[in-house]
């Protein structure tokens, strides 16, 4: 129970409309997770793994159409539909509600109603945001508990901000329903504050904190209140002089934001004094601070990171906080009950995601958007400034994606109007992250494609407005770590060896760092990244820094399609930004100058 009206007002609406057996408010206690767990060995929900080697841990194996986010059944429901914008499914508000409570009505006969007060971002901080989530599912219940700040201190937080103002929380209503692919919605209010979602138990649908929140309605939220939510990881690398600087990556999903959030770096960079601190792995929260700069808080708990490929040779700091405390989605386990998934080099799976006996040649032993999740205090690189009120400073932003041609390596955005344009152009190869074909090229600006709330072209405005007097705005890049050589190759390593890279970003910050001037924006020269001790030919590290004019010139012709389809709500600057950038591809001859030699 709430002493906030308007809390209990909904939660009684909700439970008229679902008509649950039963109503627990969770505190977020430690005896209530451990009696869900308990609850859900008993129905199948969980199976616990090996308690020698796996204290804690449990393994959920969900209905075999409910595996990834569902971008075809996601809505954007604003009373404008321009104001959704193209990047988005829409629906009129009063249509969703009605659609979607007719699937709600009578939805929880026989189950429990689960009230989730939860704060995304740290307790005591001016930055966070807080929602309750309703939902019928423990296993939501018990993945909210580790991947958000949720139970009594959310609760209190939420009454004392309700009782100054009306309408301070997120409102989310979610239920598996029936689990049918054909009965799924999920649907975004975001001038009602609030997310209906149905029929999904799979996290980026179901646990509403955290794509459905922290992303699409905060997106909104930062819109109108003056600061951005992003698909971001937030890293602080300590130099050898003990500085450390704050760094936020945006990749679109399964792209390897985790791997680079607990980078480890080489040994080289190790016995020099190189350290990287995780602050986040998926979502950012930027707000310019009194000092000009931007200030980002990480608003979740914990991770909810893609099981595959995860290694000690790609993450060993992953790989070692998945040792107790944590659950498990459509992972294969071995005879002795261990979590197993392809790119684990040790054990062999003996039954498959589904359960069914593993038989080598009959497709993936774990799903490949297989997850696990776990709280962010077992990663032995968390950093402790994480839970600072006021956030951490960012010095620079980065863009990537997936991309197997054209792009190289690294480059640098002249300034911000550009660096917004390269961020708006990103493009990459699909992922498992969500349902549909894999490597398939597409748009993905900042790698929100599936996660801004609003209008993308609103969005891009949005970006370019905080280039105003005062500001201190960080530096934009650009990384590719998947671009590919003629023998259809990787040509970067990768994982630890991205902090080069890193290395050579924070160096043009801080103006140490030299580079080659391009159309394309400011790149490394040979000379100018650090590849001692690398197994890299000249030849391939030219090929990683080769910015093709032809190729660029056929991109940029995309990139102009892209933003002119996106009509005349798309900012004129960026569209000036990409025909000028057109014209110089055009005009040079690609011959690089050089700039700021240290
Ligand atoms: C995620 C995603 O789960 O982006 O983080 O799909
Ligand atoms: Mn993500």
């Amino acid at each position: 129970m709430s002493k906030l009206e308007a809390l209990t007002r909904w939660v009684d609406d909700v439970v008229r409309l679902t008509q649950p057996d039963r109503v627990h408010w969770c505190d977020g206690s430690e005896a209530e997770y451990d009696a869900l767990v308990e609850l859900m060995l008993a129905s199948g929900d969980l199976v616990e793994l090996n308690p020698r080697t796996h204290p804690n841990c449990h393994l959920h194996r969900s209905s075999p159409s409910d595996v990834a986010r569902v971008e075809h059944l996601t809505f954007i429901c604003t009373p404008n539909k321009d104001d959704a914008g193209p990047n988005n499914n829409w629906m009129d508000p009063a249509q969703a509600h009605a659609k979607i409570d007719a699937l709600f009505a009578g939805c929880m006969q026989g189950r429990t109603l689960y009230v989730i007060p939860y704060c995304m971002g740290p307790i005591d901080s001016p930055l966070s945001r807080c929602g309750v989530e309703i939902t019928d599912s423990p296993y939501v219940v018990a993945n909210m508990r580790i991947m958000t700040r949720m139970g009594a201190p959310a609760l209190a937080r939420i009454e004392r901000e309700g009782s100054r103002r009306e309408g301070t929380f997120v409102k989310g209503l979610h239920s598996t329903g029936e689990l049918d692919p054909h009965k799924r919605y999920i649907m975004h209010f975001p001038d009602e504050l609030s997310i209906k979602s149905i029929g999904s138990g799979y996290g980026g649908n179901a646990l509403l904190g955290k794509k459905c929140h922290a992303l699409r309605i905060a997106s909104w939220q930062a819109r109108s209140e003056g600061w951005l939510a992003e698909h971001m990881l937030i890293v602080g690398i300590q130099n050898p002089q003990g500085e450390i600087s704050y760094v936020a990556a945006a990749f679109p999903s399964a792209c390897g934001k985790t791997n680079l959030a607990m980078l480890i770096p080489p040994e080289s960079y190790r016995t020099a004094g190189w350290k990287v601190w995780t602050v986040g792995d998926d979502i950012c929260w930027m707000t310019p601070g009194a000092d000009g700069r931007l200030w980002a808080i990480n608003p979740e708990a914990g991770f909810f990171g893609v099981a595959p490929g995860t290694s000690a040779k790609t993450n060993p700091n992953a790989l070692a906080m998945l040792n107790h405390d944590a659950i498990f989605t459509n992972v294969a386990i071995t005879a002795d009950g261990d979590p197993w998934w392809e790119g684990l080099t040790e054990g062999t799976p003996v039954k498959d995601w589904q359960g069914r006996d593993y038989v080598a040649g009959n497709g993936p032993a774990a799903h490949p958007n297989s997850r696990f999740t776990v709280s962010a205090r077992q990663c032995t690189s968390w950093s402790p400034h994480a839970e600072d009120a006021q956030g951490v400073p960012i010095s620079a932003i980065v863009f990537g994606g997936r991309r197997e041609h054209l792009v190289p390596l690294v480059f640098e955005a002249r300034d911000w109007t550009h660096g917004v344009l390269v961020g708006a152009s990103m493009g990459s190869e699909t992922t498992a992250a969500a349902t549909g074909a894999v490597g398939v090229l597409r748009r993905d600006s900042m790698a929100m494609k599936p996660f801004c709330g609003y209008n993308f072209a609103d969005y891009f405005a949005h970006w370019l407005s905080f280039d105003k007097p005062g500001a201190k705005l960080p530096k934009i890049f650009h990384v590719n770590w998947f671009r590919k050589g003629e023998d259809g190759k990787f040509l970067w390593p990768g994982f630890g060896d991205n902090m080069r890279v890193l290395e050579w970003i924070l160096g043009r910050c801080n103006g140490s760092e030299g580079a080659a001037e391009t159309p394309i924006g400011n790149l490394p020269r040979a000379q100018d990244l650090n590849t001692d001790g690398l197994d890299l030919t000249r030849g391939k590290l030219e090929a990683l820094l080769h910015v093709d004019a032809d190729s660029w010139i056929a991109e940029y012709e995309s990139i102009g399609e892209y933003l002119a389809s996106y009509g005349t709500r798309t900012p004129e600057v960026l569209q000036r930004e990409q025909q000028r950038i057109a014209a110089a591809l055009t005009e040079e001859q690609m011959e690089p100058q050089e700039v700021g030699t240290p």
